[in-house]
C-alpha cells in the first residue's frame, strides 16, 4: 500500500496505462466461480485483450468452453490441476497452459496448496485461411531456453509459445541483469500487456520515465515508444503478451 493517501505511481494514458498493485479492485467473473479476479487490463481501456490475475482457493475454479476465445494461463504461485479437452496436468508455479477456440477446459487448485495466484491473458482468437488453431500446450517456463534479445547476453528472452503463423499472440517472459536495457526504444504496430514478475527497473513509456517493481502490469497500445533498464542489484523479470502473425 502507499502510505501517502490520495498518492497512487498508477497513471492512465491514451497509449499506455500502469496499473500497480495498490490500487487495484477485484470483481466476480462467471467464468471463475468462487474465485478473486482482478481484470487489470481489458477493451475498456482501447486494448485487443484482457489481462486478468485470478486467485483461486479450494472451493474455487476456472472453467468453461471456449467458442471463439483462447486463454494463456500462467502460475505465478501454488500450483493448479488442469484439464483441458482430454488432457490432465498438474502445473506448478512456472507451469502455464494454452486453452485454444473451441476447448473445454477446467483449472481448480493443486492438492497440498492453499492458494494458486494466476495471470491470464484472453482475447478473441483470429482464424488465418490454411491454417488449423493451434492445439493446447501445457508447459513449464523452465523447460524453455532463454535466448540473447538482439545479441545481449544480458537480456535472456524466452518465447512460452511456438512461433508458428496458426498462433496470433505471443506470451514471452524477458530476464535482464542490473544495468541490461532493451536495445532500442521500440515503437511498433504490436501491443503488450506487461507484468513484472521480479525485480525493478525504469520503464520508459511515450515520452515519461516510469520506476516499475515486481507486481506492476503495464498496458502499451500499438506505436507506444518504450524503452526498458533493470535497476537494483538483482536480475527484472517480467512476461508480457504480443499480438503477432495477422494482416492488418
Ligand atoms: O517483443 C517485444 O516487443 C519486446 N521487446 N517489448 C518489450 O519488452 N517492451
Ligand atoms: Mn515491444
Amino acid at each position: 500500500m502507499d502510505t501517502l493517501f490520495g498518492h497512487t505511481r498508477s497513471v492512465l494514458r491514451p497509449h499506455y496505462a500502469l496499473i500497480t498493485p495498490a490500487g487495484q479492485v477485484s470483481a466476480p467473473l462467471p467464468n471463475w466461480p468462487g474465485a478473486i479476479c482482478t481484470l487489470v487490463i481489458s477493451p475498456a481501456l482501447g486494448a485487443r485483450f484482457s489481462q486478468i490475475h485470478v486467485t483461486l482457493g479450494p472451493d474455487a475454479t476456472g472453467a468453461g468452453h471456449l467458442s471463439d476465445k483462447e486463454l494463456l494461463v500462467f502460475v505465478r504461485q501454488g500450483a493448479i490441476d488442469a484439464v483441458i479437452e482430454t488432457r490432465q496436468t498438474r502445473l506448478e508455479t512456472g507451469g502455464y497452459a494454452y486453452i485454444p477456440p473451441g476447448a473445454t477446459y477446467r483449472l481448480s487448485l493443486g492438492q497440498g496448496v492453499e492458494s494458486a495466484d494466476l495471470l491470464v491473458f484472453q482475447r478473441a482468437y483470429i482464424p488465418l485461411a490454411g491454417h488449423n488453431p493451434p492445439a493446447p500446450i501445457l508447459g513449464h517456463e523452465q523447460d524453455v531456453a532463454g535466448a540473447p534479445f538482439m545479441g545481449d547476453e544480458a537480456a535472456l528472452l524466452k518465447n512460452l509459445l511456438p512461433d508458428i503463423l496458426a498462433f496470433d499472440l505471443a506470451v514471452n517472459i524477458f530476464t535482464f541483469q542490473p544495468g541490461a536495457t532493451l536495445p532500442i526504444v521500440e515503437t511498433h504496430v504490436m501491443e503488450h500487456g506487461l507484468l513484472m514478475l521480479q525485480g525493478q527497473g525504469i520503464y520508459r513509456l511515450g515520452d515519461d520515465w516510469h520506476p516499475v517493481q515486481a507486481g506492476d502490469v503495464i498496458w502499451m497500445a500499438p506505436f507506444c515508444p518504450q524503452w526498458f533498464v533493470a535497476t537494483g542489484k538483482t536480475p527484472a523479470r517480467y512476461i508480457y503478451y504480443k499480438d503477432v502473425n495477422r494482416e492488418p
